[in-house]
């Protein structure tokens, strides 16, 4: 472990009972480390969370240019949840008000975050029993600075103890905030046909890639590049209009929600320049590489950063403000369109695969349940007779440090065979979307013969894209929806479910890792440990590895785990499904049970000869 957070260091601590200059611990500088990273992600997503809000709020006093609230349903529905009147009101003054209450969330100081209040009862309950529940969300990430700061906490159970507070303000404050608000302004996702991987960049088209995370400049790209006058600006060029695809989660909040085509995730952003196809690669905020400039530089492509929080030496800068949002993107395509007679040769791989994107909750229910009684019963139902062993959410980044999304994507394949529904977001969504397994019919004979059965009665794909990755509050949202339906407990620890993300690299990853534990799920991350140690061992080393997990676990139900092996990663997923499974007195899973409804009987149906077939009937 390296300590720098004093100017009498670095300390490196490279062997069991070393200690920093200050004396302090290896299990200490863990902690501090691990909550300096949870501090930053969740103030990544928060702070996104809170552009959104300030966007609505200017949305709904007229201030802005474009936007309009395309979702009045989800804004009355998240109003009435968050006690804001709507009888008699209109959209504005009650976008208004949710905008106050959201924007009042962030500096406050005493109380709790009113949206953690979404969570399960009992759940709300343990929070407030530990008094974990966060006070605000910007409160909490400075606390994490403060305590951090040398000479303050070096208890590692007490510095854990902030970790969840921190890491709760994002999933159930900031990143519930984004989500809602996106909704609101971008209508909610429900199923949409998409295309992914960087053959959907074009040889005869203007290609613009949106980069980065969020939805309010690239959302107006998308309605810029269909203008009438732009398209002519373009054809005046030689091209035939304006291409717009995405990486990263700017192309999950546009592919959800429009169907516009992704170009790759984290690690295709270089490889889409390589194309040379790319007029324009135009950046917001996160996982945006600053090798992205010097790539750039061997070939015609203009790389734009647009926030106020992000510039890159090297890059064009024009700065986004949702005032006049619709003028800045037709000002970015022109830039963009103007570059297209700079292009040289081009490269552009054929690979795409097609993809069923846009799984929102609210989708899920109404696909559930139908339109006069959306309901998460059928789910339910369908684990707790063993057709579905369980459900994964397997989400997160790329790392090199593995193949391109092959942990992602051996860790998904492997589960589907055994009957766990899989939902993804980020990322790993992506990554599943290349290999074809994010549409209806692709890859159901690669899967488990009860989860086949749910997915050819219900007609969906045995990997659901639920968004980017503030959208894992969606799958906060399930979970609690699956508790509240009855049958599988009256908690989220009790769901036989599992968090996976293979290839993580981010600090945000961290932090959604950290608020799914506290909201009683077993997470396994890939890749390498940033505490290092193991749990189970001894040594001063592994005592936060074990905290985490089993101490965590005692606690909350939920533990955090290191698992660079994907074989070991699927085995651990597969255990805790089964527990809980038994816990909750369910039937062990029993592939033999299932299999014979659905498409494939049909198919067997069609194939027998006509004697057969009538006793298939007739008996
Ligand atoms: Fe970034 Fe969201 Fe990670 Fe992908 S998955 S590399 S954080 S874009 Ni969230
Ligand atoms: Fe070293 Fe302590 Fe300073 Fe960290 S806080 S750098 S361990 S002296």
């Amino acid at each position: 472990m390296c300590c720098k957070a004093c100017g009498m260091g670095p300390c490196r601590l490279v062997k069991s009972g070393q200690r920093g200059v200050c004396g302090a611990t290896i299990d200490t500088i863990q902690a501090r480390n691990l909550l300096r990273s949870i501090a930053a992600g969740a103030a990544a997503h928060s702070d996104h969370g809170r552009d959104m809000a300030f966007t609505l709020k200017a949305v709904a006093n007229g201030q802005t240019e474009g936007y309009v609230i395309r979702d009045v349903a989800k804004l009355c529905t998240v109003a009435l949840k968050m006690g804001i009147p709507i009888e008699k009101r209109s959209p504005n003054e009650i976008a208004n008000d949710l905008a106050d209450l959201y924007i009042s969330q962030f500096g406050q100081q005493r109380g709790e975050v009113v949206t953690t209040v979404r969570a399960p009862e009992k759940r709300i309950k343990l929070w407030r029993e530990h008094k974990v529940v966060p006070r605000g969300i910007d409160r909490e990430v400075v606390e994490a600075l403060h305590r951090t700061h040398i000479g303050d906490d070096q208890d590692y159970e007490h510095l854990m103890e902030h970790a969840i507070r921190t890491a709760l303000t994002d999933g159930w404050g900031g990143s519930i905030i984004a989500t809602d608000i996106s909704d609101i302004l971008f209508g909610t996702p429900a199923p949409i046909l998409g295309q992914v991987n960087l053959g959907v960049l074009k040889t005869d088209m203007v290609n613009v890639v949106v980069h980065g995370h969020e939805p309010t400049l690239s959302q107006m790209i998308v309605v810029a590049s269909q203008d009438p006058e732009i398209i002519a600006y373009a054809q005046a060029a030689g091209a035939k209009g304006v291409n717009l695809t995405g990486i990263c989660c700017t192309a999950n909040e546009i592919l959800v929600r429009y169907g516009i085509p992704a170009a790759g995730n984290f690690l295709h952003q270089e490889l889409a320049i390589l194309t040379g196809a790319v007029e324009a690669m135009v950046v917001d905020v996160q996982c945006i590489m600053q090798a992205l400039v010097e790539i750039a530089s061997h070939f015609h492509t203009q790389i734009i950063t647009t926030s106020s929080k992000v510039k890159i030496r090297g890059a064009m800068h024009v700065e986004f403000d949702e005032h006049k949002a619709l003028s800045t993107a037709k000002q970015i395509l022109r830039t963009a369109i103007d570059n297209y007679k700079n292009r040289g040769a081009v490269h552009i791989p054929e690979s795409k695969a097609d993809l069923v994107a846009g799984f929102s909750h609210e989708y899920l229910n109404y696909m559930l349940g139908g339109t006069y009684r959306g309901s998460f019963r059928p789910l339910n139902d369908a684990i707790m007779s063993g057709r579905i062993r369980g459900v994964a959410a397997v989400v997160g980044c790329n790392n090199p440090r593995s193949k391109q999304d092959y942990l992602h994507n051996y860790v998904t394949q492997e589960l589907l065979k055994q009957d766990v529904l899989i939902v993804e977001t980020g990322c790993g969504a992506i990554a599943a979307a290349k290999l074809g397994l994010l549409t209806g019919d692709a890859g159901l004979e690669k899967v488990g013969p009860g989860l086949r059965e749910v997915c050819e009665a219900i007609g969906i794909p045995p990997v659901l894209h639920l968004g980017s990755c503030v959208d894992n509050s969606r799958i906060l949202t399930v979970l609690t929806q699956m508790v509240e339906e009855g049958g599988l407990g009256d908690d989220i620890d009790q769901i036989p479910a599992v968090g996976l993300a293979p290839e993580w690299m981010s600090e945000k990853a961290l932090a959604i890792a950290v608020y799914c534990v506290a909201s009683g799920a077993y997470v396994i991350f890939g890749g390498s440990s940033p505490v290092g140690g193991q749990p189970g061992k001894v040594a001063d080393s592994d005592l936060l590895a074990h905290y985490i997990s089993e101490g965590w676990e005692k606690i909350y139900g939920g533990k955090l785990e290191f698992i660079p092996d994907p074989v070991e990663m699927v085995q651990a997923t597969l255990a805790h499904i089964d527990k809980k499974r038994s816990a909750l007195g369910l039937p062990a899973w029993d592939p033999s049970r299932f299999g014979r409804s659905g498409d494939r009987l049909m198919l067997e149906f069609e194939e027998m000869p006509v004697s057969e077939k009538r006793v298939a009937i007739y008996g």
